[in-house]
């Protein structure tokens, strides 16, 4: 609890109307889309990077945990107060600071919703790749915390490959700046990449600058569908085969293709038991010679039908429908656990057939989905109260098989409160050890999102 002259001199920091203490307005900001859920004390809307660090500077003196938000979007609890404390949330902080189109950069604050970059950039002819699939909802801050990837990762990288720079207040309250607004820069470590991913546990970001990219001159969409899940992994390796790279490559199974079918309402697949949803971008002559290919190819891998956007009205509904799956697995079952395994893209077949195997043995739904192109699996067993210890046996023979195969526990949403007990299966002690250091040196109160329990000794 806050003491009410903490209360005091925070209403002073962001203004009255800017200190939420009333339970109401509380429970907005105490769950993330893992659906976990904790009240916190209070919740403060700083409108500047000075209030941000002062409220560091009190959270310090007065010992509260703060917990940085962008649109509680995120995949692993990391916005969360689970020791409660003050949220500080960032959607007065967000404002698109500057396009430059000769440099081609943006200036952002971490409240900027990403498609809002999106569309404002591309309107003048440029391009922000990232793509999450809550990137209507979604901010900027939580993309650069978080290192977000999303659907065009295959192509263009994720989030970490497009921040140049940051402005980010520590967990002391100091402000530093990190990178600089050039395409090349090799002055010092590079912090930029320490704190992109770092989860809100090194420092908050409130200014960031990103690269952009020339919009790309044409777009051309197709979805192809499957009788099998294991026919649907061997087209998307024939793309890969083929030479040919895709900007979106979205595998989507059989559970995953009719929760989203009840949910919209909308028959997608004709009773498939999986879809490919393949997307190449580039000059015109260049995109209509490979959708025409991938269209051969996914015909050669036995697809039963393969469709082509031909305007972006169908574009657009192959997308919604793909970006729809996430809050449509919430219609078979009361609770989804919720993982991103990655694993080399070639080994997507062999991870498949081991989630299907543990699903068997524990007699689980296991609802797989996602960015087969860059071997991002969404894994998501999909249960009630009863199922939730099986579920917690298959996690782990999950991570286990996908470790085994080279891959990692997360390709994009993070560590946070799901699964920090499992980062050591993946880095070790010693690399924990290392970060650990990096964490206390930066961070020794850790009163910056304390609930990141990832570093501790346990
Ligand atoms: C997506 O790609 C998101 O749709 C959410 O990363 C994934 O709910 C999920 O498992
Ligand atoms: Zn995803």
């Amino acid at each position: 609890m806050l003491k009410p002259s903490v209360v005091k001199e925070l209403k002073t920091i962001v203004g009255p109307d800017n200190l939420f203490t009333s339970p109401e307005e509380l429970v907005v900001y105490s769950y993330d889309a893992t659906k976990r859920e904790s009240l916190p004390w209070a919740v403060a809307r700083p409108a500047a990077t000075e209030e941000v660090s002062k409220i560091l500077i009190l959270a310090n003196r007065e010992h509260f945990p703060v917990i940085p938000r962008g649109a509680g979007t995120g995949m692993s609890g990391g916005s969360v107060p689970v020791q409660g404390g003050v949220v500080l949330s960032f959607e007065r902080m967000n404002h698109i600071l500057e396009i430059n189109e000769d440099d081609l950069i943006a200036v952002v604050e971490p409240g900027v919703v990403t498609g809002d970059l999106q569309r404002e950039v591309e309107s003048r002819g440029l391009f922000y790749p990232p793509d999450p699939a809550s990137h209507q909802f979604c901010t900027m801050g939580g993309n650069v915390a978080e290192c977000a990837g999303g659907l065009r990762a295959v192509k263009y990288g994720v989030t970490k490959d497009y921040v140049l720079g940051l402005e980010v207040v520590l967990p002391t309250g100091e402000v530093i700046r990190t990178g600089a607004r050039t395409a090349k820069s090799v002055a010092g470590y590079d912090l930029t990449k320490l704190m992109v991913g770092s989860e809100g546990t090194l420092g908050t970001a409130t200014k960031i600058i990103v690269k952009l990219l020339p919009l790309p001159e044409s777009v051309r969409t197709l979805s192809a569908f499957f009788s099998t899940i294991e026919n649907a992994a061997v087209a998307a390796s024939s793309i890969t085969a083929a030479r040919i790279l895709p900007r979106a490559l979205e595998l989507v199974d059989q559970a995953a293709l009719r929760a989203v079918e009840s949910y919209l309402k909308q028959d997608i697949s004709n009773g498939a038991a999986a879809m490919l949803i393949v997307e190449v971008d580039g000059p015109i002559e260049s995109t209509e010679r490979d959708i025409g290919r991938v269209e051969e190819l996914m015909t050669r891998a036995g697809a039963m039908r393969v469709t082509r956007a031909e305007t972006d009205v169908e574009r657009e509904q192959i997308w919604k429908a793909r970006r729809a799956i996430s809050p449509a697995l919430y219609t078979i079952k009361p609770k989804k656990v919720n993982e991103d395994i990655v694993v080399p893209r070639s080994k997507i077949p062999d991870i498949l057939r081991a989630i299907s195997e543990i699903a068997k043995r524990h007699d689980l739904l296991i609802v797989n989905f996602g960015h087969a192109g860059d071997g991002n699996i969404h894994t998501n067993i999909m249960i009630d109260e009863a199922e939730a210890e099986r579920a917690e046996i298959a996690v782990k023979e999950i991570f286990e098989a996908t470790l085994r195969l080279g891959g990692s526990i997360s390709g994009e949403h993070g560590i946070g409160l799901s699964k920090a007990r499992y980062l050591p299966m993946e880095l070790g002690f010693d690399a924990l050890g290392v970060m650990k250091k990096i964490k206390t040196t930066l961070d020794p109160n850790n009163i910056l999102n304390p609930g990141k329990i990832f570093l501790n000794d346990e």
